[in-house]
């Protein structure tokens, strides 16, 4: 952490489902950056408030770290992260109304489900690991998480796994793999992250300003 920092750094995504929406917020807040060429960083023009341009499951780590102030990521992402052994104390600041899905148990579509005790001793796929945990610790249910980092849908048909936990927007993807969501275990959307402890000096200055410009500007779009 650079304590002579006086400028604010916000990490969103670089692409992905919450960058542009993320950069479009920021914008009608009224920051304006200079476009890098590496388009990894964007020097702010008005407000001294840069953009890092990033990985989603980099930001926990960055807001860590202190190399940003605030982060715009999926409260999914961000509570894996928070549930994770460790874990550096992170915060939701706001919830900011895009990129809604939610984490939901699916199971092959000719199941009947009857409960989370169904799920006792089978095996559950998710790029999730810790929430599914949580959940099935709280339902009282053990199964075995395989943790996969991407087609999780697949997994069932391809013998990895007996249901799975995921995200879920549309449902199609669920569907395209004879999959149904049975249960809800988490309800997402992009939300803005910042370290438990509070900024000093000028950055919180300035992250005073943007939280007071984001809610005027989230009033209005309500
Ligand atoms: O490259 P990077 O690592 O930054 O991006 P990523 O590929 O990890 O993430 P990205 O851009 O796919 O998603 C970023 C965030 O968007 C997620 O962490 C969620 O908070 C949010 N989000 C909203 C979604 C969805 N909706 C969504 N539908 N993230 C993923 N999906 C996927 C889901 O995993 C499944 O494969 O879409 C499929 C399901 O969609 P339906 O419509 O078929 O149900
Ligand atoms: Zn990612």
């Amino acid at each position: 952490i650079d304590p002579q920092r006086d400028r604010l750094r916000v990490a969103i995504q670089k692409s992905g489902r919450l960058g542009d929406p993320a950069r479009d917020l920021l914008a009608a807040c009224g920051l304006t950056w200079r476009e890098s060429r590496d388009r990894l960083f964007c020097f702010g023009e008005g407000l001294p408030v840069d953009l890092l341009l990033v990985r989603d499951d980099d930001i926990p780590g960055l807001l860590a770290d202190g190399v940003a102030d605030l982060g715009i990521l999926g409260r999914n992402v961000l509570a894996e992260t928070q549930l994770a052994p460790g874990a550096a104390a992170l915060e939701e600041v706001r919830q900011l109304g895009f990129g809604a899905c939610t984490l939901d148990v699916a199971v092959p579509q000719d199941w009947t489900w009857t409960g989370p005790e169904q799920l006792e001793g089978l095996r559950v796929a998710t790029s999730y690991p810790e929430l599914t945990r949580d959940w099935m610790e709280r339902q009282g249910v053990a199964a075995d998480v395989v943790t996969l980092s991407g087609s999780v849908e697949i997994a069932p048909s391809l013998g990895q796994a007996d249901v799975v936990c995921d995200l879920v927007s549309s449902g199609a993807t669920l569907r395209a793999n004879a999959l149904k969501p049975v249960v809800t275990i988490l309800q997402t959307e992009a939300v803005l992250a910042a370290r438990s402890t509070p900024l000093e000096g000028e950055r919180a200055a300035l992250a005073d300003v943007l939280l007071r410009r984001l809610d005027g500007v989230r009033r209005v779009a309500d």
